[in-house]
């Protein structure tokens, strides 16, 4: 840990009027309540903040309300809460809220925390006894067993001190958000500022932020750009994890912000409405039955989900269960991700978890992988999270989804596809930009195009091979470009293929001929070998021969592929040796009379008419054995 100060988020959670703004306010000197009907009411309806800063620790403080109608906006507050700071009071013990708020904080995952037991001047010290005693065996069995329960007043100012150093102690033990990772700020608050704009503030749960960032908005996908950025109440130059974080937006009306949106870093993810997750119900819950309807809190969101069940029909209180969440709307979260459900009517907390898969399926009866897959997710390590993706990409997995699915860094991705693929267990079929395959798909993909190969050389003997693209698209969409490359390397390294330039053949392989495809090819070759430069119209040669056109016309194709034949305009062919014996003509001429030679020339010389001398003086053009100088040839 460098000297820098650390960033510590402590929410506040407790049943209404047992004195957590009261508390916050005795801490920190700021009161969190900041709105008129809240003053009035004398209750918190919304979130409050405050901040402190001592020692080293920089302590941002989310108050919540603790009235039972407003524990959504709770959920919103204690999403990125780093330190729990459980307020129960001395005169009332605890409540309703102060196990549905504690139930909250348990199933969102937070770690640790410290016990207020406040209004302490109001009770005698046996009371004060009985209380720590009722709080100790509540929390027995949880994350906050061992916690310090520390009796204050707001009032006297009695065990603030201690209270103080508690937060410290607890503060120096708490693991640090994820600053390198990609930047996400869940939108809690979102408001105009006279002469700023639109403002919007979070709790950074991880990456970074700074003025002149891009930023990409879930779950619109707007591009916006950063102005400024707030955190603890002064301009930062780069706001870090576990601090509240206000963001001065340009690109956008206030208006169209607000809580339960996301910033995050842009291009990289995308939104859902379909998660996997493992669903976890309190046993204070009634039983979760297949398509219920529930509330469904992540990050500062709220939506309407349905869940259902993976391989069971319900989910009994206290238990555990995979499931498939069908959300109303659109919402951006990760794996790993926790969030909260609550039940329709009457409005309680049930139950909770971790997002498993951000962007899962509907889920199918025949997907018989599914469990296996999730378990893999859930407790796999990255080579193992990886290679279960890529057997259930048949298209192959790219890296934007990669990123998409998992919210892993450049780094951590290539170094677990690099290894997996050294272990043979996936193919890297492309790597800029990277595209991996199971190992069993892509030897599929092989030995399909082996397949094509061998059947297009069945159904047409007579051509040399396949055109490339012709193959690849015979192999159908599911065959990515990086793939069907990547199988040809394969096939051509393993000398199963040739594939020199747009061909592809099977290694080796000529083309067969039938005897009666030899004799006919012959003859085509001798009737323009022997007619030298008088040469015949090519119907003529073809119509003589005793087999049908369409294989006439491909004999016609290998010679002339094979350089045997020459085509010098659309109608003319000519023996090679013809025009071999031409060029040596020419090279006479050029020594004996000069390089300059006329068309009247050329035809005397040739023994041809104009008709076929001057496409044949085209031809010599193109082949730079002549060049064009007014009527002229100059030779060359
Ligand atoms: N005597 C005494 N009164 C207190 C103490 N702390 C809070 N109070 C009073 O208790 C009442 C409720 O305090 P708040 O801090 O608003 O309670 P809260 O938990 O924030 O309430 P909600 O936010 O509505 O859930 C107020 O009238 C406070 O003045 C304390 O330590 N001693
Ligand atoms: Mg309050």
């Amino acid at each position: 840990m460098s000297s820098a100060v650390k960033s510590v988020i402590v929410g506040t959670a407790g049943h209404i009027d047992h004195g957590k703004s009261a508390l916050v306010e005795a801490l920190t000197g700021t009161h969190p309540d900041r709105l008129e009907e809240e003053k009035r009411r004398g209750i918190t309806i919304d979130l409050g903040f405050a901040f402190l800063e001592e020692n080293g620790v920089r302590f941002g403080f989310v108050d919540v309300p603790g009235h039972e109608r407003f524990v959504s906006n709770m959920l919103a507050g204690a999403a990125g809460i780093d330190l729990l700071l459980l307020v129960i009071a001395a005169d009332e013990s605890i409540k309703p809220q102060t196990r549905e708020h504690f139930d909250i904080c348990r199933l969102l995952g937070v770690q640790r925390g410290v016990v207020a037991l406040t209004k302490s001047d109001l009770v005698d010290s046996d009371t004060l006894e009985l209380v720590r005693l009722e709080a100790e065996e509540y929390l027995r069995g949880s994350f906050l067993q061992n916690a310090p329960v520390i009796p204050v007043s707001s009032k006297t100012r009695a065990g603030l001190e201690e209270l103080r150093k508690a937060l410290h102690t607890a503060a120096g033990n708490a693991t640090v958000k994820d600053a390198w990772r990609y930047f996400r700020l869940p939108i809690d608050r979102a408001f105009a500022m006279k002469g700023f704009g639109p403002v919007v503030t979070g709790t950074l749960i991880s990456g970074s932020v700074g003025p002149g960032d891009e930023v990409e908005l879930f779950p619109t996908g707007d591009r916006l750009r950063v102005r400024g950025v707030h955190s603890g109440g002064k301009a930062v130059e780069r706001a870090t994890p576990g601090q509240r974080t206000a963001v001065n937006l340009a690109g956008i009306e206030h208006t169209a912000l607000k809580r339960g949106m996301v910033l995050a870093a842009p291009g990289k993810f995308r939104k859902t409405r379909r998660i996997d997750v493992r669903l976890e119900s309190l046993a204070s819950a009634r039983r979760i039955r297949q398509r219920t309807p529930v509330h469904f809190h992540a990050g500062t969101a709220e939506t309407i989900a349905e869940v259902f069940f993976h391989g069971q029909k319900e989910l009994p209180p206290a238990g555990s269960a995979l499931a498939n969440l069908k959300l109303r709307d659109e919402i951006f979260v990760l794996p790993g991700d926790r969030f909260i459900v609550r039940q329709f009517s009457p409005v309680v907390t049930i139950g909770g978890g971790t997002v498993l898969d951000p962007l899962a399926r509907r889920p199918m009866l025949r997907d018989t992988g599914r469990i296996a897959y999730l378990e893999t997710l859930e407790g796999g390590n990255h080579e193992e999270i990886l290679s279960a993706m890529t057997e259930r990409a048949i298209l192959g997995l790219g890296y934007e989804e990669i990123i998409a699915r998992t919210g892993w860094l450049d780094r951590e991705i290539r170094e677990t596809a690099k290894k997996l693929t050294a272990a043979g267990r996936v193919k890297t079929v492309s790597t800029e930009p990277l595209v991996l395959l199971s190992e069993k798909i892509f030897a599929e993909v092989c030995k399909r195009v082996l397949e094509k190969v061998e059947k297009f050389r069945k159904d047409n003997p007579l051509l040399p091979g396949i055109q490339r693209e012709d193959l690849r698209s015979s192999l159908g969409k599911r065959v990515r470009a990086e793939t069907f490359r990547a199988a040809m390397e394969e096939l051509v390294t393993q000398k199963k293929l040739d594939a020199s330039g747009e061909l592809v053949k099977k290694a080796g392989s000529g083309i067969t001929l039938q005897p009666e495809e030899v004799k006919a090819k012959d003859q085509i070759e001798a009737a323009f070998a022997s007619a030298g430069l008088q040469v015949p119209s090519v119907k003529e040669v073809l119509a003589k021969l005793a087999i049908e056109a369409k294989r006439a016309e491909r004999l016609l194709q290998i010679l002339l592929r094979d350089k045997n034949l020459v085509r010098v305009s659309p109608e003319l062919i000519f023996h090679r040796d013809a025009l071999a014996q031409l060029k040596t003509r020419l090279a006479g001429h050029k020594e004996s009379k000069g390089d300059k030679i006329s068309v009247p020339t050329f035809k005397e010389l040739t023994g041809i008419t104009r008709k076929y001398a001057i496409p044949l003086l085209e031809y010599l053009d193109r082949e730079r054995v002549t060049r064009r100088s007014g009527d002229d040839r100059v030779i060359l």
